[in-house]
């Protein structure tokens, strides 16, 4: 057995670590059945060769008895700042034996206050009148502010420093740049966060770009989110955080004997316009490749003004504590037509989020290059009208260079087609490339099955992950919108954890959340706060109270429920004080219902009384995990009312509930609202409805994800199977069926009787209607965990064959290490191969109509090594695991298709 993938808090060697009781954790790997950690210890020194001497370790926990290797916190002595920290964990096993070792570091950022000298620089007032945007029709009106910042700062270094790290973020977004070369590969620096509260710094190794001599640091910084236009507020968002761009950063540099050099922004920088004439996010960019000053950023250019200096006090500075922007992937285009002179539709075969790189060959200066982004066709040109007022447009001039390149910084775009108009030569499939970006969850999930259809859903379940977890999570990343709505997030986050490792990204994007509370315990419709200034609507503000309790769950982060305890608690009371005869009625909001259901409509009480009990017992739990357990008991008895109040005022002796709608029974039945007696009837009520409508869904953002888990926990997987299947609108197979490659808004965003959807509302990339993913790991190919399991310490692996299905399979990579189930039927046999990851064991239930046909090897499964029980089970045989790899097979159970 040995510890692999060992992060700080949830990072892989993170730079920069601004938490000062930082919590370190591995996964750990064994062929060994009934392998377990018994022990670890940690220790950890300065530098990398010290871990072997016991004088010189900063940390030792000596051996400490645990099972787990989970966030355990740095209780050594106080970090200090800027200090790279190794640490080595060293395992035991379930024998006490000592078992494999691993390395690895973190580094801490700038801890305390005083460590930053640097101060906000920028464009000097005065200057503003003088540098106008271009004018240009294609750039977005009204028009943008002034053009992008282009700073820097000359340095003498009398000899080369042994490591130097480079303190860095803005007010707006940046491109840090030392001696001419780009510094990083982080995209969209610093991200988007309630600017007012927390403004992120990132940290960069910067020791390889620096020489004796002179050394230029310099950046580029443009409008984002600080002071371009953001969400669909029409006005500047001035009135949002800023009126202009910023800079702030501190290059500190360590030398072999000791001592320290620091190069802060201060009013020594310099500062002028560049090639980005104008750049935002939701507009595009404009760059004029004949403004371009070759070697701007390296010693001895002249032509610079003094910055001015617009702010002393640094602000609410906070190290960067999740995984950045970055490009992932490029995608190559699938077609190119030519549509008139110089004018070529491209598509590139996906719907993904970024911006493309034009490379552009022996043009003449000065040509005018237009690029336009739109993730659908209509009638072989671009369908833009569904982005609204984002104009989604880049302009790149040429300079006249024999080979240019041009990829915009400051702007993202969700497409798949893309106009390249005014081209000058013949544009070629390998002139033009898609980069995608998104911020870099590790990829963690991995699921296939054997029908082409539901691979494909599950293709753009995740791509819609990957378009919309940018900066924050957002509804939707091509329209004037791209906001942190809470009830996508909320509805999506299951699945998303299934695919990636989102929780230093949630746990962040929480803080947003919570910042966004108002004094009344009040969440808001959307994270960080703008133009949406209202409570938030039922099913929306619970995303305060459900992702935190989600990553505890998953992630086993105990810490997001002692932060966040208080603002979950908050919310709830605030539902209740304002509704105090337990049915949610008062202060909904915007109440959104189950949004963007069809043909029907669940009544907003219900689904909001449904929400309440939810939330409250979920706060209830988080108090007993936290040990407060008298406030666990008084909202448990809390959530006992809500319960009966909701039986009371909406469920008939009959097993209906008000309204009738699947969502409704849905909600009562997820939520365990209902008399356990009611349950058999409410369960044909919800099945009726699917049946009677020809196997079709009826269900919004809020109905959806519990859909198909409701169905086939009850006893239909029959019905959840159908509606997986279906491919007659409104279902997932409807939009793959006409071409879909990620998840649209609406179920009807474009259909063969109407066509496209009013362009006021119609994305199509929304993960919202993706929720099912989750579905697809935890039932399909069947990895769970029962309820009172945390980060996957007891498993539940329930393959379900159904459906046209003939095989699934599914892999995690959990915070404890790899989990995998799947299952094959063929020749009468179900074959079922798991894998428990040392310290976890699981239930497995196959389902069989003959549980004494359960074999392994040929031999039967009790009495294998690692297998501790098997007992029949409802429909199949349900063992008892220790970690470690198992195929077994049975009798095939009979799957109705
Ligand atoms: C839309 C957003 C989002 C949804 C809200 C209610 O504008 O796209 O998905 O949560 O409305």
């Amino acid at each position: 057995m040995r510890p692999y993938g060992l992060e700080a808090e949830q990072r892989r060697e993170p730079l920069g670590v601004g938490e000062r009781c930082p919590r370190l954790s591995w996964k750990l790997e064994s062929d060994r059945r009934g392998a377990a950690q018994s022990a670890y210890q940690i220790t950890a020194a300065e530098r990398a060769a010290d871990l072997d001497d016991p004088d010189r370790l900063v940390w030792d926990t000596g051996r400490r008895s645990s099972g787990d290797g989970l966030l355990v916190p740095w209780d050594g002595p106080a970090l200090r700042s800027a200090t790279r920290y190794h640490w080595r964990v060293r395992v035991w096993d379930e024998t006490g034996a000592q078992a494999g070792a691993a390395q690895s570091w973190f580094e801490t950022g700038l801890l305390h206050r005083d460590d930053w000298t640097a101060v906000w620089i920028g464009r000097d007032p005065a200057l503003l009148p003088h540098v106008d945007p271009p004018a240009d029709e294609d750039l977005p009106s009204p028009p943008l502010a002034s053009p992008p910042l282009y700073l820097r700062r000359e340095f003498h270094l009398a000899r080369q420093p042994v490591r130097a790290r480079l303190y860095a973020t803005a007010r707006g977004v940046y491109e840090p740049r030392l001696n001419g070369a780009r510094v990083g590969d982080v995209e969209m620096a610093p991200g988007w966060t309630e600017y007012h509260r927390r403004l992120q710094y990132q940290t960069y190794d910067v020791t390889d770009l620096l020489r004796p001599g002179a050394n230029v640091v310099a950046a580029i910084v443009g409008d984002g989110w600080w002071c371009g236009y953001v969400g669909f507020d029409p006005r500047r968002p001035a009135q949002h955080y800023g009126d202009r761009p910023a800079f702030l950063a501190q290059l500190v540099l360590d030398f072999a004997d000791g001592s320290r050099q620091v190069v802060a922004t201060d009013g020594n920088w310099t500062e002028r316009p560049g090639a980005i004439r104008a750049a935002d996010l939701l507009m595009g960019e404009y760059v004029d490749h004949r403004q371009h000053v070759p070697g701007w950023d390296l010693p001895g250019v002249a032509g610079f003004r003094p910055v001015a200096v617009l702010d002393t006090a640094p602000g609410p500075l906070v190290a960067e504590p999740d995984h950045p922007i970055r490009v992932t992937r490029t995608v190559a285009p699938v077609e190119i037509r030519r549509r008139g002179p110089g004018r070529y539709v491209v598509d590139f075969g996906q719907n993904l989020v970024g911006r493309v790189r034009l490379t552009v060959r022996a043009a003449t200066a000065g040509h005018r290059i237009v690029l336009r982004h739109a993730e659908m066709l209509a009638d072989g040109e671009l369908y833009v009208d569904n982005l609204r007022r984002a104009r989604a447009t880049d302009v790149y001039v040429t300079g006249g260079d024999p080979v240019e390149v041009f990829e915009p910084r400051f702007t993202y775009h969700g497409f798949r087609y893309l106009e390249v108009a005014d081209h000058p030569g013949e544009l070629r499939l390998s002139d033009v490339v898609a980069r995608v970006l998104h911020n870099d969850t590790p990829w963690t999930g991995w699921f296939e099955c054997s029908d082409p259809v539901v691979n494909q859903l599950q293709s753009n379940i995740a791509w819609g992950q990957r378009g919309n977890f940018v900066a924050v999570p957002t509804d939707c990343p091509q329209r004037d919108e791209r906001l942190g709505w809470l009830a996508d997030a909320q509805i999506f986050a299951p699945t998303a954890g299934r695919n990636a490792d989102v929780s230093a990204f949630l746990a962040r994007w929480l803080r947003d959340v919570v910042d966004g509370q108002d004094a009344d315990g009040a969440f808001r419709d959307v994270a960080p706060v703008v133009t949406l200034g209202r409570e938030a609507a039922p099913a929306w503000g619970d995303a305060g109270v459900i992702i935190p309790w989600y990553l505890w769950r998953v992630y086993g982060d105990r810490r997001v429920l002692e932060r966040g305890f208080d603002a979950m608690r908050a919310w709830v009371d605030h539902v209740h004080r304002h509704n105090p005869d337990l049915r949610w009625r008062n202060r909904t909001g915007n109440s959104y219902g189950d949004w963007l259901q069809v043909d029907v409509t669940t009544r907003r009480d219900v689904l909001a009384t449904a929400y309440f009990a939810h939330s409250t017992q979920l706060v209830a739990q988080a108090a007993e995990v936290l040990g407060r357990h008298d406030e666990a008991e008084q909202l448990r008895d809390l959530h006992a009312r809500i319960r009966a109040a909701f039986v009371d005022s909406y469920v008939g002796d009959d097993g209906t509930v008000e309204g009738g709608t699947q969502t409704a029974y849905l909600l009562a039945l997820a939520f365990g609202l209902l008399p356990q007696r009611l349950v058999p009837a409410a369960v044909e009520h919800l099945a009726a409805d699917i049946e009677k409508r020809g196997h079709r869904l009826t269900t919004g953002f809020v109905g959806v994800a519990l859909l198909c888990p409701v169905l086939a926990d009850h006893g239909r997987a029959d019905l959840a199977y159908a509606l997986l299947h279906q491919d007659r609108y409104p279902s997932w197979g409807y939009s793959i069926r006409h071409g879909a490659t990620t998840i649209w808004e609406r179920w009807d965003g474009w259909t063969e009787h109407a066509g496209f959807q009013s362009p006021a509302m119609n994305s199509f990339n929304h993960y919202s209607l993706g929720s099912v993913g989750d579905w697809l790991f935890g039932r399909v190919a069947g990895i769970d965990q029962t309820p009172s399991s945390v980060a996957y310490r007891e498993l539940l692996l329930r393959p379900l064959p159904g459906g046209r299905l003939t095989w699934a399979r599914a892999e995690q990579e959990t915070a404890r290490g790899r989990v995998a189930c799947g299952w094959s039927m063929s020749d009468g046999r179900i074959t079922v191969t798991v894998t428990v990851p040392p310290g976890s064991t699981a239930v497995l239930q196959i389902p069989t109509p003959d549980p004494g046909s359960v074999c392994e090897n040929d031999a039967p499964a009790a009495g294998r090594p690692g297998v501790l029980g098997v007992e029949p089970f409802a429909a199949g045989v349900s063992l008892r695991l220790t970690s470690g790899r198992y195929t077994l097979t049975a009798t095939a159970p009979d799957v109705v298709p």
